[in-house]
């Protein structure tokens, strides 16, 4: 990447990130732009399992390819991995420098929008700058990691045989997000053990209940040729017209030394190909538009609540009417309402002039 398109890059993420004026001006036109395309491979699991090793060992495999490759590690706020983002620095310093490799690492909160918002946010400014993969680490204890759905067309979950991290993974739901496993750290005890596991509780999802796993984006109703495809009496050539339902692959890597890295880029690039064929990318990028208008609206919505709050007069002659027991949070929050120009005959809030049963 050109030095001048990587500070614009910088730039334009900064601005984003700390969705300064005229941020949502900036991301209307670089989507208009119409250049995203990228692969955004999500990579997450428990704390301390080598993601940030793998990503740096997926990242320096695509550059022997000569592909530029976008990374965004998102900093644990868990208090079990407060380390990680110095560990992550040390492990990515020399990929820091390859000039076919953008890193930027990003508080796992923003302002108003929470994880989700900014951090989707930064991956299409990336993917807008024309990157044929993003890398997108997340550390999280249980539900923060199942964000990442909202933001990855391919999500990796990785596991380590210690501390149980099977049963955990089962319980946190990552059983049902994962489009790969990966077991790392192949060198421990256990390694194959684990691999046994998750493969045989993903044949209790995938194999004997057809239709009722298809990745973490809901069910796409198909039946891959190990469902039932109902009367014995089977057309003798296999339907092509039916797309075959992904089975999650469950790969064993070694995190330092890049073993096993390779299988775990052709998978996901195997499962790029899928998303096209089976229509599934389509499927989930609209999904996320959706999510994504959502998110707009209520970023939008907060904020200008905030702005009506923050007139002190205002917010102080409502504390002084309910002080006189003229009003109670509930017609004072209608009252502001009104005056923000929501219209408030839906589902009006007790006390407010249109509600039924005011406090008068
Ligand atoms: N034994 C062994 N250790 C590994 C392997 N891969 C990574 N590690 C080590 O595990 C530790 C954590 O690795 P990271 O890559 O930072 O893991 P992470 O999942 O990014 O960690 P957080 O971001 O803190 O959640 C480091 O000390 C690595 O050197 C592996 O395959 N085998
Ligand atoms: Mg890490």
């Amino acid at each position: 990447m050109a030095e001048g398109n990587r500070s614009s890059l910088a730039r334009a993420i900064s601005v984003v990130e700390n969705e300064r004026a005229g941020f949502q001006d900036l991301l209307h036109t670089l989507l208009s732009q119409g250049r995203a395309g990228g692969t955004r491979i999500g990579i997450t699991g428990p704390p301390g399992a080598g993601k940030s090793s793998l990503v740096s060992a997926f990242a320096r495999l695509c550059r022997r390819g000569h592909q530029e490759v976008g990374i965004v590690a998102v900093d644990p706020t868990s208090p079990y991995s407060g380390g990680a983002l110095l560990g992550d620095r040390i492990r990515m310093n020399d990929l820091a420098t390859d000039p076919g490799i953008f890193i930027r690492s990003m508080a796992s909160r923003g302002s108003l929008g929470g994880l989700a918002t900014t951090t989707k946010e930064v991956i299409d400014v990336m993917d807008a700058f024309g990157f044929p993969r993003i890398l997108v680490e997340t550390v999280g204890v249980g539900q923060t990691e199942l964000e990442i759905t909202g933001a990855a067309d391919t999500v990796v979950v990785v596991l380590t045989p210690e501390s149980g991290d099977g049963i955990q993974a089962m319980k946190a739901g990552l059983m049902e997000i994962a489009d790969v496993f990966v077991v790392n750290k192949a060198d421990r005890p256990g390694a194959d053990r684990l691999v046994k596991e998750i493969r045989s509780s993903l044949k209790l999802r995938t194999g004997e209940v057809p239709g009722a796993a298809s990745g973490h984006h809901g069910p796409s109703g198909h039946h891959g040729p190990s469902g039932h495809h109902g009367p014995a009496s089977a057309p003798s050539k296999p339907d092509e017209s039916e797309p075959q339902r992904w089975v999650p692959p469950v790969l064993l890597t070694m995190g330092q030394t890049g073993e096993g890295v390779e299988e775990l880029v052709q998978a996901v690039d195997r499962h790029r190909e899928w998303l096209e064929t089976s229509g599934e990318l389509e499927r989930r990028r609209r999904e996320r538009t959706a999510d994504r208008i959502r998110d707009v609206l209520d970023r939008e919505l907060k904020r200008r609540v905030r702005r009506e709050l923050t007139r002190e007069s205002m917010l102080a002659e409502a504390l002084d009417r309910i002080a006189r027991g003229e009003g109670t949070p509930y017609s004072e929050a209608a009252t502001f309402l009104e005056q923000m120009g929501v219209d408030p005959t839906e589902a009006p809030l007790p006390g407010s002039p249109r509600s039924a049963g005011g406090v008068e």
